[in-house]
């Protein structure tokens, strides 16, 4: 089985793309998806599954991958109620597989997913994208959280890892992680994935951490999985082959010195999911996120592109955020989600992946 390509799709009444529009994009396989209306802790039903399975399958694909099953913050936290959240989880596994299930991608950041500065930040050519202004985010979380709600609130439009009724919480939930360091989160890590294996093994699911967006402790929140250390890390922690990766280039290499390349050839086998996003560094620190096109950042997308065909990976595999083009806008877009920058992301990574398998069969 070759490598499949994913699209990221929010659902029906969720998401203003169709999957009609989609099956326009050559070489799309696999709608990534998920049931964004339920709160991390909740169990996922099976007919909730069926319903979105059904619309994906009718539409001529395959909704093998989960992105994501967001993991209660009491689990990560490591209070006494996780072991209730942990059966939950272990129950939604259960309820997704027989509907061919096949990599659940979540990840493990205390209280906050991606942190942005701004999420409709001019490039220079007419699009906007994602940005990460340095000083903007340093010591107040509530001025983010209520940037970001301020789109929630204005376009009607909810951000998976951002829910409105976690965000309202936000003091309670700083004073819960107060004494989370960094080990005791590994700790926690730990638990939880070591109760997920035996059921993985089970129903033949991986799961597939995403890594921590951006890779740093931000509000002075631990944040693991930053680098290849971590990584490596990660991985002998629970050293299982369905313990694994979605490797997310554009988080990682939101600090520039993470190659990410080098962690694809080393742990090829691992990576379940790969997630392909370009990001353009400034030297004071902040960042843009960037077309695919392997010069329009410094993320090395064509190299990461070769060691994943290098390895004879068939894994899952998606653009990421893209830009905002042409008529999305703060309201018909979601940011980082739009139609058309990741569906030339797409030709780009296809087009670079059929040229490696003409070379690979001329030799
Ligand atoms: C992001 C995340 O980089 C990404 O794909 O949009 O929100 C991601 O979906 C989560 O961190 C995965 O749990
Ligand atoms: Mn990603």
């Amino acid at each position: 089985m070759p490598m499949q390509m994913g699209f990221r799709w929010y659902g029906e009444g969720n998401d203003k793309i169709k999957l009609s529009d989609i099956r326009q994009i050559p070489g799309v396989s696999t709608i990534v998806w998920a049931l964004h209306d339920k709160m991390p802790g909740e169990i996922w039903q099976p007919e909730e599954i069926k319903k979105v399975i059904d619309q994906i399958t009718a539409a001529g694909f395959n909704g093998e991958v989960v992105e994501s099953v967001n993991v209660h913050d009491d689990i990560k936290i490591g209070l006494p109620t996780r072991g209730a959240y942990i059966d939950n989880y272990i129950q939604t596994i259960r309820n997704l597989a027989p509907f061919g299930v096949k990599v659940i991608c979540y990840n493990f950041m205390p209280i906050f997913d991606w942190t942005r500065s701004d999420l409709f930040h001019p490039v220079g050519d007419g699009s906007t994208a994602l940005y990460y202004q340095k000083d903007m985010i340093q010591d107040d979380p509530k001025q983010m959280a209520d940037y970001v709600m301020s789109f929630t609130e204005k376009y009607h439009m909810t951000f998976p890892g951002w829910e409105p009724e976690r965000m309202a919480k936000l003091d309670e939930l700083f004073e819960k992680y107060k004494d989370v360091t960094k080990e005791k989160l590994w700790a926690n890590f730990k638990y939880f994935l070591e109760r997920l294996m035996p059921v993985c093994h089970e129903t033949g699911i991986k799961m597939a951490v995403h890594m921590d967006d951006p890779p740093w402790d931000i509000f002075g929140l631990p944040r693991l999985l930053i680098d290849a250390e971590s990584i490596d890390r990660f991985l002998q922690m629970v050293d299982d082959p369905y313990n694994c990766l979605t490797l997310c280039s554009g988080s990682l290499n939101a600090n520039s010195s993470n190659d990410v390349a080098a962690i694809v050839r080393k742990h090829a086998d691992r990576i379940a999911f790969a997630h392909i996003r370009n990001v353009k560094h400034f030297p004071n620190g902040d960042f843009s996120e960037a077309s695919h096109r392997d010069c329009d950042g410094e993320t090395g997308i064509l190299d990461i592109l070769r060691a994943y065909h290098d390895a004879g990976w068939e894994g899952y595999i998606r653009p990421d955020h893209g830009r905002h083009l042409w008529d999305e806008k703060p309201g018909n877009v979601r940011p980082g989600y739009g139609l058309y920058d990741r569906a030339l992301g797409i030709m780009y990574m296809l087009g670079a992946w059929d040229l490696m398998d003409k070379e690979a069969e001329a030799k």
